[in-house]
């Protein structure tokens, strides 16, 4: 792993939902860790880039139910 990425999640309200998408990010391949903040609403994702795109990382969010915004 070697490239990091912040991405802005709009529609948490709880430590559920950041957990559900904490997890949606870490089930995807290539993806090392995933830190999601509930009170700034952001995510810092440490992933594979030859295994996952930010644009990878953003779908899944989207699929888990929420908005997401790539930041850097
Ligand atoms: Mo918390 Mo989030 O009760 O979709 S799980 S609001």
């Amino acid at each position: 792993t070697n490239q990091a990425c912040r991405i802005r999640i709009n529609g948490m309200t709880c430590t559920s939902c950041s957990s559900t998408v904490e997890r949606a990010l870490e089930s995807v391949n290539g993806v090392e860790r995933a830190h999601v903040a509930l009170a700034i609403e952001e995510a810092e994702i440490h992933y594979d880039p030859s295994l996952v795109s930010s644009e990878k990382l953003l779908e899944a969010i989207e699929n888990a139910g929420f908005e997401a915004i790539l930041i850097s």
